[in-house]
């Protein structure tokens, strides 16, 4: 293991020289603003922040923003330490990591530094924590960006752990938007269905692990505890909720523990999100009422903060669901997947599958999968399958391949009716339907007649060693 909880991890970064530490700042607006502008402005992968002296709070309540905006800081969380320099290879590397590690249990311990300060019932008071204001026309303040949210299947063992945003509402309620069709939203149809309350807790800060598995899609039944144990090599150590009955991380550092109740709603939204956009309007969600806090002293919490991209997850975004559609490929049996990069601006929305041609109808099987499995098939707009001479990474390399090799009339299937989200923008805001199309497209050169297709004018590779030998790397630019 590289690290030990999030404070060790923070020191990590330190050492990078990826931490820049931020004090008197609003949490008004002004957090957003700056985490906004740096993670649009700086090239190519910004610092994470963290925010210290934070307006109206208290000295050493700090809030973290980019945990997981550079490929070192990933490679620090994941503990990879295979030198890389391309991130298509970084995310084969995860790809092989994920197919490698069984997911370990996650281990019951009694106690750990969260329980240094707690507070029940009138206690409670959520305002405490420095949550910011993030976007102009945000409808609060959302202290859950860059947490987990614990459920329990009620018909099963099954713990799932979430990333579902979390809206302050008062001192103790907190509203939470959880979309269809993920985890969470499941759990809570059933107890709902038996007019029953779903037990939750949510963590504000944790092992940045934790929270890199909590926004995996990690398929139905596994937990992401124990999908974490298993990257991590040694089992996620929680403790059990004699409240909710459900667990913890026991280096946590906030804990609230409490429950949503069927039929009740508050205002929630809207918020600005990840595609880009206020996507989805304020409207009535179901809330967390909090029976319980726990907390380290000086504790931090965890955020991010989705906007136009790019933004803190955009390259967390890419680089997860890549690897997990690439799985999820190959276990439909598709052979010979070559890369798979799901472009940050739109994560999860442009996808370009790159594949070595082996028999005819390959691309549309590849596409088809790419485009509709558990781990692509989110909001996806447009798939792109091409050639594995292409850099799927690379856009001007993807669009010779869109403008060289696509014939539009023969090479384009729309797909209809499919899993979209509320904060899909094309979605009209009175619509609550929400499936979208999307576009299969394939870039490859067409099966029957690949030999016959005309040669790629470009240096032969014996040819460009024989330059780069003469002139030296560094002269290309090359590392
Ligand atoms: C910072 C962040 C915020 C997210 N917010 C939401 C959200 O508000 N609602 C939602 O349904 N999914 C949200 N997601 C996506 C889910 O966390 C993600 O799809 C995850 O895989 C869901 O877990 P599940 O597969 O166990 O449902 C968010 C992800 C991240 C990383
Ligand atoms: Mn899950």
């Amino acid at each position: 293991m590289n690290y030990d909880g999030l404070r060790d991890w923070l020191d990590k970064v330190d050492a990078l020289g990826e931490l820049t530490t931020l004090e008197n700042i609003d949490w008004n607006l002004e957090m957003g603003a700056i985490v906004d502008v740096l993670y649009r402005e700086h090239p190519p992968y910004p610092p994470a922040l963290i925010f210290d002296r934070i307006k109206d709070h208290q000295p050493g309540y700090r809030a973290l923003f980019g945990h997981f905006a550079s490929p070192k800081r990933i490679a620090l969380t994941l503990g990879v330490t295979e030198e890389f320099d391309h991130v298509l290879e970084f995310t084969r590397i995860y790809h092989e990591r994920m197919k490698r590690s069984i997911p370990l249990r996650m281990e019951e311990v009694k106690t750990g530094a969260v329980h240094e300060n707690v507070a029940a019932d009138d206690d409670i008071n959520l305002l405490n924590f420095p949550s910011p204001l993030l976007h102009e026309k945000d409808g609060g303040r959302y202290i859950g960006t860059g947490h987990l949210v614990i459920t329990k299947d009620p018909d099963s063992d099954w713990i799932n752990v979430g990333t579902y945003r979390i809206m302050s509402q008062d001192h103790n309620t907190l509203s939470i938007y959880i979309g269809p069709g993920k985890h969470a939203f499941i759990h809570k149809q059933k107890y709902f269905e038996k007019n029953q309350a779903m037990p939750v807790n949510v963590v504000l800060g944790s092992d940045p692990l934790d929270w890199f598995a909590a926004s995996c899609p990690v398929p139905a039944g596994i937990s992401e505890f124990d999908y974490a144990g298993g990257l991590r090599g040694l089992p996620t150590k929680v403790i059990r909720s004699d409240i909710t009955g459900l667990p913890y991380p026991a280096d946590a550092e906030i804990v609230l523990e409490g429950e949503i109740r069927p039929g009740e709603f508050k205002e929630e939204g809207p918020f600005g999100e990840w595609p880009g956009y206020y996507a989805s309007p304020r409207s009535l969600e179901p809330f967390i009422r909090v029976k319980r806090v726990l907390h380290r002293n000086n504790p931090i919490i965890s955020c991010a903060n989705p906007a136009r991209p790019p933004h803190t997850l955009t390259l967390l975004r890419a680089i997860t669901r890549s690897a997990h559609v690439w799985e999820e490929m190959e276990r439909a049996g598709i052979p010979d997947v070559k890369g798979v990069w799901s472009h940050e601006p739109g994560p999860r929305q442009f996808t370009v599958v790159a594949i070595k041609q082996r028999y005819p109808g390959h691309v549309k099987q590849a596409g088809v999968i790419a485009s509709q499995c558990f781990s692509g098939g989110y909001q996806n707009r447009f798939t792109i399958v091409v050639d594995d001479d292409i850099d799927a990474t690379r856009i001007d390399d993807v669009v010779w391949a869109l403008s060289t090799r696509c014939d539009p009339a023969e090479d384009i299937d729309i797909q209809r009716r499919s899993w979209s989200s509320a904060l899909d923008p094309m979605i009209h805001p009175d619509s609550k339907v929400f499936l979208n199309s999307r576009a299969i497209i394939d870039a490859c050169r067409p099966y029957e007649w690949m030999n016959k297709f005309p040669e790629v004018a470009e240096t032969s590779s014996d040819l460009r060693k024989q330059v780069i030998t003469k002139l030296g790397r560094k002269f290309f630019g090359l590392r």
